[in-house]
């Protein structure tokens, strides 16, 4: 049987034969292009998937709810069940892996940023206060500056999708990869999954003989770093942790000792995954949060969480859902192959309901829906939190890591984290004796920004040629 006979009967089980209807009329590279992405499907699944996942109304609620435990540091910081923890001990065992160069920066950058409404990859994003630097540079800075401190050369990688994948690699290039050796950096495109009609469950085409499809979520990041060789690549280099972060937040610490020391700390992780977490700044914030669902440790999406739970409260008033997720995880190199080996179930499908443009498959006239008509699957990355034996989850504070751009105005927006990162550049500048200018709400009245290259936190702003003083509203960059 040829291989488009064997599709064709694969696709007859899955009641998708729709998909080849026009593959005569297609070119030969375009039918071997759709013989490829037909292949790329996980096809033996499908018709389970579709019953289960894209026909069926989704279940309320995610079960059994409890507040996750969490490590802090800080004394004054305060969410749900805290272990106290010593920072120095942490410290020393994150910067020996450092040292050792048994860490790997990852970045996941697959996404679509549709919400930023940013034409372009969002990690191109002009995203410092005052020189505008893109979010991929503001990483590249702070890996040039853990170099120059651990004295090792730190590897990147970084997931791209089909979408933004060779406008990210011209983008590196055009910037001759910011200084970094283009060597050290690894980029590869993530999985993709097809939309599907959320009445008939069949798979929408775009145009003639293509599918429409989208990235297969973050959790796609374990098989596409197995499929891309990534894994190999590096343990090959001795590399046992990875530092997974999201390209949409300018503060995210690229490389953390403290974090790196907990997830090295047998009495609190098993050495699997290991996550951050801030307290939610209210119950409405559209962060997920740690919890255990079903007695296992996981997030709950904000759109999951109910009214009564996101509002709910401990005997001390303090919200009992509050471990908001802020997407950095360290994940051992073990642990990734273990899950991209695990096999199609492991990490469970996400639908969402979108409204998706495509062609009538019979007459091929454009259908440009004004209701959401569509399901998308997305797999998510802390999902393997249940798999890992013994996950910790490390507080931190907000005002130093969590700036996040995501949507275009408002909260969440590039205004706002330009705010959030003046407000923690101006505080360091005051704590290193410069007088700096406040609004009555205590924001910080100026644009200031500090490259990762200058200091990576207050205290390596001794020695520092700084001004006594920033005037009111104006910018200032060191
Ligand atoms: C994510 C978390 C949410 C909260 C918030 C913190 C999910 C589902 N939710 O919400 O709990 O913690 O972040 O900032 O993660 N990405 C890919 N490939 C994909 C999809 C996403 O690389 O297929 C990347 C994307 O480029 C971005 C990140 O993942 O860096 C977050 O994606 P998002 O914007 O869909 O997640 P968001 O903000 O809804």
């Amino acid at each position: 049987m040829s291989r488009l006979d064997a599709m064709r009967s694969t696709l007859e089980a899955c009641r998708q034969s729709h998909l080849l209807q026009h593959i005569d009329g297609l070119s030969e590279i375009d039918q071997e292009v759709l013989l490829k992405r037909l292949e790329s499907l996980p096809l033996e699944s499908l018709p389970a998937m579709i019953e289960q996942l894209v026909l069926a109304a989704p279940v309320a609620g995610d079960g059994d709810l409890h507040p996750a435990p969490c490590v802090c540091i800080k004394p004054e910081q305060a969410c749900g069940s805290v272990d106290l923890i010593d920072a120095e001990d942490l410290r020393v065992r994150g910067e020996a892996m450092l040292e050792a160069g048994r860490v790997a920066a990852f970045t996941v950058a697959g996404g679509q940023g549709t919400r930023l409404g940013w034409n372009g990859p969002k990690g191109t994003f002009p995203a410092s206060p005052v020189s505008g630097k893109p979010l991929f540079r503001l990483f590249a800075e702070q890996i040039l500056a853990a170099e120059r401190r651990w004295g090792r050369t730190i590897r990147w990688y970084i997931m791209t999708s089909e979408s933004n994948d060779s406008q990210t690699r011209a983008f590196f290039l055009d910037n001759r990869c910011f200084g970094l050796d283009r060597r050290q950096i690894m980029m590869f495109p993530q999985g993709m999954m097809p939309a599907f009609d959320m009445k008939t469950g069949k798979i929408l085409l775009e145009r003639p003989g293509v599918p429409v499809m989208s990235p297969d979520g973050h959790g796609g990041s374990f098989h596409a770093l197995l499929a891309s060789g990534a894994i190999d690549h590096m343990e090959g280099r001795g590399i046992e942790a990875i530092s997974y972060f999201q390209v949409d937040n300018p503060l995210s610490p690229v490389l953390d000792p403290i974090f790196l020391g907990l997830h090295a700390d047998k009495a609190h992780s098993s050495g699997e995954f290991t996550s951050k977490m801030v307290s939610k700044a209210s119950p409405d914030e559209k962060v997920g949060v740690f919890a255990f669902i079903n007695g296992c440790l996981g997030v709950v999406e904000y759109t999951d969480l109910s009214e009564a739970e996101a509002r709910s409260t401990d005997e001390s008033g303090r919200l009992r859902f509050a471990a908001g997720n802020i997407a950095m995880h360290i994940i051992s190199t073990d642990f990734a192959r273990r899950v991209a080996t695990a096999g199609q179930d492991d990490l469970p499908w996400h639908r969402a309901v979108k409204k998706v443009s495509h062609i009538d498959h019979r007459t091929g006239e454009p259908m440009m829906p004004s209701e959401p008509n569509a399901i998308k699957l997305e797999r998510f990355v802390f999902d393997a939190m249940g798999i890992a034996a013994k996950p910790a989850i490390l507080e931190v504070d907000r005002a130093e890591q969590f700036a996040p751009i995501k949507n275009a105005t408002g909260i969440d927006s590039a205004e706002s984290s330009k705010q959030m990162q003046s407000d923690l550049y101006g505080d360091w500048l005051e704590q290193a004796g410069v007088q700096v200018p406040r609004r009555g709400d205590g924001h910080i009245d100026a644009a200031i920004e500090i490259s990762p290259l200058t200091a990576m936190s207050a205290s390596d702003l001794e020695g520092v040629d700084l001004p006594s003083k920033i005037a009111k509203g104006v910018s200032f960059a060191c």
